[in-house]
């Protein structure tokens, strides 16, 4: 591959400090939304957050990533019906009871109005292997880091998400007709907040519980 100059300037101190601290700051206001409102979100600015998410970096460029982006509301209530075939399993009996305690809390259950509410669900597939079985590294990475900037472009856009995973998720593989090499990875749910809504008063870890500087 060609080598191209890389364009970067060396910000001072301070303009670090602001520019990091303004990121923080937005960034610390992300919260996971499970009510949506019904209203329209433009294609053009779906694109962009999944343009953004395609910037990730992954094993060997192979970026082993699809998007699929759903507006149909028949394709929503497919992929809703068929979520919750699967989550009523997971809370009636697949899930251990301690996981359900952990989970109260969040005052979830198995019922996922929000996959026919929200304007666009998105769902993220991993590509195992490439076209003509094609080795793929660090998959699960490179879609992971791949699915955290999609989920800060929708943040940073003025959305809101729900990283869900009714799993399993093959159900997802069949309804999109998606070919063999992919499979489910995420299901987020993209729009605007339903009105009023409440989230759960989660505190996050301090900067002494998750670094340590040697
Ligand atoms: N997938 C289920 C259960 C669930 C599991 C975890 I871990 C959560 O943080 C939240 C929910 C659901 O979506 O309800």
């Amino acid at each position: 591959m060609a080598l191209i100059p890389f364009k970067h300037k060396n910000r001072s101190s301070d303009e670090m400090c602001d520019n990091i601290d303004r990121y923080y700051k937005r960034m610390d206001q992300r919260r996971s939304i499970r009510y949506f409102s019904d209203e329209d979100v433009p294609k053009e600015v779906i694109d962009k957050i999944i343009l953004t998410a395609g910037t990730a970096p992954s094993g060997a460029h192979q970026q082993p990533w699809m998007f699929c982006a759903i507006s149909s509301s028949l394709m929503k209530a497919k992929i809703r019906e068929a979520a919750e075939e699967e989550e009523k399993k997971n809370y009636n009996g697949r899930m251990s009871e301690q996981w359900l305690e952990d989970l109260k809390e969040l005052e979830t259950n198995w019922e996922k109005p929000f996959l026919e509410k929200a304007p666009w669900l998105i769902v993220v597939f991993k590509q195992v292997y490439g076209a003509e079985k094609k080795q793929h590294y660090y998959v699960n990475e490179s879609v992971g880091i791949a699915s955290g900037m999609l989920i800060s472009a929708i943040h940073n856009a003025g959305l809101v998400t729900l990283t869900h995973t009714p799993s399993p998720m093959k159900f997802l593989e069949k309804l999109l007709e998606r070919p063999k090499n992919e499979r489910a990875f995420l299901l987020l749910p993209v729009g605007h907040p339903a009105a009023a809504v409440k989230v759960p008063d989660l505190k996050r870890k301090s900067l002494e519980e998750i670094a340590l500087y040697y």
